[in-house]
């Protein structure tokens, strides 16, 4: 039996950080890693950690820092504020009345996840499996590859894979765009015919590239993430059957609904879930449930996470029937410092072990939050 929570307090933290590496996609760079720190605070002061991961332009959502922080202040918290919750998955239906702003939900619902987490004394990996079937207990690691930008050359980004694999990653992700697709995998598969490869489109194509996506095919690749319409899934279905290379949808999916549609057409055979982008872990967990039930490959998504939401990005990823490796790499990759300790390594099995300790399991440093709030009042450009 688990305990419910009331929530007393709610403080939002914008913050921005210098990345160690930025990442170009075909929607284009951003200045730093910008988020949108939520902290909940219960009755009996237990404190909760969320991460509503915003960017500064409507690139890959149409949710952004701006938008946000106005969703966040004039209808989320005051939903929220004084509500007793009997569990994390009761927080969709308390913000309902709001529709959309999948992002901006998420960082709140993941507060609370640690909040209640860690007022029932248990990590948040163990909270998900509450909610799912007894065999799919946490397995205590994370299997995870990097996702590498567009950079200016092939030799560039031979580069950028190579350290990536002496770091141990074992899967590595190539962000594409017309004009850099082709020669960019013959030139990476030239000199390294065995790595597990692939691609990320970003939504960059349409259905008329089909014959030129085909190219693709000879190059042995894992997947090839999300090449059509953001919002797409019915052209998707046209072009999946066209290619040897399995699809991946990551943008077009916001629900379980939309798994379930884009699983019926065959729009695509693999599914990155990214928490944010279908509004927390409740529906996390009801996309979960679609892919095992469908037996398809799935594995979670990032967004350039700071320690707060990768801390429970890489929870959900130690779940069973997560299959494939999720992007969510070392905290060395991103940050120099993160704001919370202690980093997250890579392993040599390019595997990451969640942090141990309840709810999220690791610490967040104040002072650190004020630096990054500091930054984005300095830096934010509206
Ligand atoms: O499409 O997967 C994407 C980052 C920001 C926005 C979209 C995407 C990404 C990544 C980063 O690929 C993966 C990571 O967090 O390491
Ligand atoms: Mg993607």
């Amino acid at each position: 039996m688990m305990r419910a929570i009331t929530i007393k307090n709610i403080t939002l933290h914008p913050v921005a950080l210098e990345l160690v590496e930025k990442l170009r996609t075909s929607f284009g760079e951003e200045p730093y890693k910008t988020a949108v720190l939520a902290e909940v605070e219960t009755s009996e002061g237990v404190i909760g950690w969320g991460e509503s991961s915003l960017e500064i332009r409507p690139g890959y959502s149409y949710e952004t820092m701006g938008s946000g922080l106005h969703i966040l202040r004039e209808f989320l918290v005051p939903a929220l504020l004084g509500q007793t919750i009997s569990d994390p998955t009761a927080v969709p239906t308390l913000l309902a009345e709001t529709r959309g702003h999948p992002l901006t939900k998420a960082g709140l619902e993941a507060a609370v996840w640690d909040a209640w987490a860690k007022s029932n004394g248990v990590a948040l990996a163990q909270a998900f499996a509450h909610f799912l079937p007894a065999a799919h207990q946490p397995r205590g690691y994370a299997s995870v590859g990097v996702s590498i930008g567009i950079k200016p050359s092939v030799e560039k980004t031979l580069e950028t894979i190579r350290l990536r694999l002496s770091q141990g990653y074992k899967r590595i992700k190539l962000k594409i765009q017309p004009g850099w697709d082709v020669e960019l995998a013959r030139g990476v598969r030239a000199a390294l015919p065995d790595i597990m490869l692939m691609l990320d489109a970003n939504s960059a194509y349409t259905l008329a590239d089909a014959e030129h996506l085909k190219q693709l095919d000879e190059f042995n690749l894992l997947m090839i993430e999300q090449p059509l319409g953001y919002n797409d899934i019915y052209e998707h279905s046209k072009l999946q059957p066209q290619l040897r290379t399995p699809v991946c949808l990551d943008e077009s999916i916001h629900s379980a609904d939309d798994v379930r549609l884009a699983l019926a057409l065959g729009a695509c055979r693999i599914i990155n879930l990214k928490p944010g982008r279908v509004s927390g872990y409740t529906q996390s967990l009801a996309i979960y449930k679609v892919c095992v039930e469908n037996q398809t490959p799935l594995w979670i998504g990032g967004m350039l996470e700071t320690g707060v939401g990768r801390a429970a990005n890489l929870a959900f990823a130690s779940l069973p029937g997560v299959t494939l490796p999720c992007d969510i790499s070392a905290t060395d990759r991103y940050f120099a410092p993160d704001i919370t300790e202690p980093p997250f390594v890579i392993r040599p099995d390019s595997t990451i072990a969640p942090a141990s300790g309840l709810g999220i399991g690791v610490e967040v440093v104040r002072a650190r939050v004020q630096a990054a709030a500091q930054q984005w009042e300095t830096n934010k450009p509206y």
